[in-house]
């Protein structure tokens, strides 16, 4: 049974063996699987495109001359772009060496980067010219990730070491300075806000991707057929980064590459690449079936056979609604978290995901555990708890938090998720709620406590309290109740442009109320759940 006495419910997936030598790092374990002369990635905008031959010279040249520049053994390197072919070469040559990669949403602000700068303390940055204002507030000497010569124009008080075409020139030297990387070691840095407060790095080893590496790949059969995937999701979130800058390399299958999601060059890069496999977020999805009749006969999406929706939670109206436009293709559902570096449980199968609501079952390797967030015991099935995860792929803290990881990991590796859920008589999950603070806007990350403390620093704000709302679109946006100073007049769309000021398009507020108290419990933590009724009940 996938159900023991103990309350621990294990995966009913095959598990694909864990490779045992300690000391392997993540891009040796890729590359080790040799596909020569296929093509690994292309561009989808200029058609440019790289072999795996190409992929892993590239690879070696830019460690050879990371190594010669002084990067070493855990020194945590910046990459800040949109997606392109390169961003996987970039995030294996820093991880080949034991340094660790972090990245950040080209979308953020100067001030949001500066954040994770000052937290994470890179020595290096991988970034675009156009890119190149949003690190500002730092001294970060940067590499250029442009294919033409740097022009000054833009780089004026930037210290631009070199460019990524200049490092591609250089012969990979076998004699470079290689730490020994173990797979314990440090390789990523993603950022995340986790159950409650600000954005922390989440600690990922080699071990967690090479996991993750293992499940993804356990999940599609690649080996059988010719695959293409197209990559419309951001290489800089977990999701982006495990499935195709890095597992997808191990089977061998070429990724096509959109440097932003638009609904039309994905569509036609679909038709003229010929793809079969289509991961995205569920606005995406949600678009595809309410625009159905018109990309239908418009493009020929005929060599589809899987989406893949992962990120938040997909409604049967949804679900019925896709399959019923677009019947010859399967619609497969993933639920993971940055924590836990990607997939924690999944649906493989049409018929799986008929399951309306699950998240389906739990990923080889991972165990589970529904807590009861009062007394703290284990519930056996059909019971609604939070859910806990355990497994290789599990984060190994974070950065420089000792607080948070202790809340967020126990003694005993076990992460708790802050997702409400319970797990069926078969092993499916199905996640009922929240219970962590977190927002998702299209997937994406919105930590109302960033917002709360953002909204504090008004001079005419005297509290705030930050809740998400259901939006057809984008899942959920951020709402904010706000209890003004004395006197003041401070209109609701002064409050949203102040914010918008200051972060990424995606945390935007898009309604404010005002109120005359925010509700709290004795040791004043919001009571968010009595505003999002409110809010909800209007
Ligand atoms: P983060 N259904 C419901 N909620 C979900 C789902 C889902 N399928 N997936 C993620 N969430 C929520 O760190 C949930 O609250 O990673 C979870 O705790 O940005 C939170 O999002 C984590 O947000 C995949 C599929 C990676 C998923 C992912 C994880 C992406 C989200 C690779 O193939």
């Amino acid at each position: 049974g996938f159900c023991k006495s103990n309350s621990i419910f294990y995966s009913k997936r095959k598990l694909c063996p864990h490779p045992p030598n300690h000391s392997l790092d993540v891009t040796t374990f890729i590359s080790s699987r040799a596909h020569h002369g296929k093509i690994a990635f292309i561009d989808a905008s200029t058609g440019r495109h790289l072999t795996f031959s190409d992929l892993w010279r590239a690879v070696d040249s830019v460690a050879t001359c990371l190594a010669d520049i002084g990067v070493r053994k855990g020194h945590v390197i910046l990459l800040l772009s949109p997606n392109s072919i390169y961003f996987p070469v970039v995030c294996l040559a820093v991880m080949s060496i034991g340094a660790v990669i972090t990245t950040t949403n080209p979308l953020n602000t100067t001030r949001e980067i500066g954040k994770q700068v000052a937290d994470s303390k890179p020595i290096l940055a991988f970034t675009t010219r156009q890119l190149v204002p949003k690190l500002a507030e730092s001294t970060l000497p940067i590499v250029l990730l442009d294919e033409d010569e740097p022009s000054q124009q833009y780089v004026k008080s930037a210290k631009i070491l070199t460019t990524l075409s200049e490092m591609l020139k250089k012969q990979p030297s076998e004699r470079r300075v290689r730490d020994r990387v173990n797979q314990d070691d440090t390789a990523t840095l993603l950022y995340s806000s986790g159950t409650t407060g600000a954005s922390k790095g989440v600690v990922g080893s080699h071990k967690s991707l090479i996991a993750m590496i293992q499940i993804v790949l356990g999940r599609f059969n690649l080996t059988e057929g010719d695959h293409r995937f197209i990559c419309t999701v951001p290489m800089f979130h977990i999701y982006g980064l495990a499935v195709f800058a890095l597992a997808l390399l191990a089977s061998g299958t070429t990724v096509v590459i959109l440097s932003k999601y638009e609904m039309h060059d994905m569509l036609s890069a679909i038709e003229k690449y010929r793809i079969t496999y289509l991961p995205l977020v569920p606005p995406i999805l949600v678009a595809l079936v309410n625009g159905a009749d018109q990309i239908r006969s418009k493009y020929d999406l005929s060599s589809l056979q899987s989406v893949l929706s992962g990120g938040a939670p997909l409604s049967k109206e949804v679900i019925e609604g896709f399959v019923e436009r677009y019947p010859t293709v399967t619609i497969l559902q993933g639920y993971g978290l940055t924590e836990s570096t990607g997939v924690g449980a999944s649906t493989d199968s049409l018929e799986e995901s008929r399951r309306y609501g699950t998240a389906g079952l739990l990923s080889p390797d991972m165990e589970g555990k529904i807590v009861d967030p009062e007394s703290g015991e284990a519930l056996p099935v059909n019971r609604t708890g939070e859910l806990w995860l355990r497994g290789r792929s599990i984060m190994k803290g974070y950065f420089g938090n000792a607080e948070a990881t202790a809340n967020t990991l126990d003694a005993e590796g076990w992460l708790k998720t802050g997702d409400l859920c319970y797990i069926d008589d078969d092993g499916f999950i199905f996640v009922v709620d929240r219970l962590k603070e977190l927002i998702k806007y299209k997937g994406y990350q919105v930590p109302p406590a960033e917002l709360e403390a953002l909204l504090l620093t008004h001079p005419e704000i005297l509290d705030a309290a930050v809740i998400p709302i259901p939006d057809k679109e984008a899942g959920q946006c951020p709402m904010a109740y706000v209890v003004r100073k004395a006197g003041s007049s401070l209109s609701e769309i002064a409050i949203m442009e102040f914010v918008a000021g200051q972060v990424a398009p995606y945390k935007r507020i898009r309604r404010v109320a005002f109120t005359t108290s925010i509700p709290k419990n004795q040791s004043g933590k919001i009571l968010r759940k009595d505003l999002i009724q409110l809010a909800t009940s209007k």
